[in-house]
């Protein structure tokens, strides 16, 4: 499918406000890939697909989440985790996006992972940073976001973290496991430095 008629399918799934925000992270994920030297092309793709079925009804996304026998793991969680891994599966069987870089950071765009790629980091951090997010810790991650992507896709987990914390949820393994990576990366390459 070209880009404008994803463009217009992408559109049609969601309410103009969450329209915004994919524009929102198509720009950020765009930007973020030219200062750190990723494909801004595929950011783009990825961005503009990653909320593809977060506006779907919660039954309608479960009901098609074990149609297309999706890892059931995630279903002990917050049913907010299912759309990036449904939005992979409909990018890869409906839309015919067969870059699998692509379909990874679309599907760990919420949760993270261990050992995140460039494009996963990319457009997980502009998710969480694009022009119409408002939360207490965006201005720090948009200041860190300049100097150091792990630096402040770091930060964004750990606040995630928190307010899971603070309301008393359960926390996704692969986001603790995403948060542990960054840890280790970070500090392998303060070594490397000195
Ligand atoms: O879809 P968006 O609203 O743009 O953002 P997102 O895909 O990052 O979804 C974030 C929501 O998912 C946020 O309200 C927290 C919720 N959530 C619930 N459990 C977990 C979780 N997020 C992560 N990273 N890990 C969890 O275990
Ligand atoms: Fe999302
Ligand atoms: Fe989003």
């Amino acid at each position: 499918m070209k880009l404008d008629e994803l463009v217009e399918r992408t559109r049609s799934q969601m309410p103009s406000r969450r329209w915004e925000h994919t524009q929102g992270v198509r720009q950020s994920a765009v930007e973020l890939a030219r200062r750190y030297g990723g494909d801004p092309e595929r950011a783009d793709l990825a961005a503009l697909l990653h909320d593809y079925c977060k506006y779907w009804p919660v039954e309608q996304q479960l009901e098609t989440y074990r149609r297309l026998s999706l890892p059931d793991e995630v279903l002990d969680y917050d049913p907010q985790l299912l759309h990036g891994p449904l939005a992979a599966e409909i990018a890869r069987s409906e839309l015919g996006v067969d870059v699998p870089e692509v379909l990874d950071a679309i599907r760990y765009h919420t949760s993270g992972r261990a050992g995140m790629t460039l494009l996963d980091k990319i457009v997980c951090l502009a998710d969480y940073i694009e022009p119409g997010r408002d939360f207490p810790e965006v201005a720090r991650m948009r200041e860190l976001a300049v100097v150091s992507l792990d630096e402040s896709l770091l930060a964004g987990f750990d606040s995630t973290i928190q307010f899971l914390l603070n309301k008393g949820k359960k926390i996704y393994p692969l986001t603790l496991q995403a948060r542990n990576a960054l840890l280790d990366e970070l500090k392998r390459n303060r070594q490397d430095r000195s």
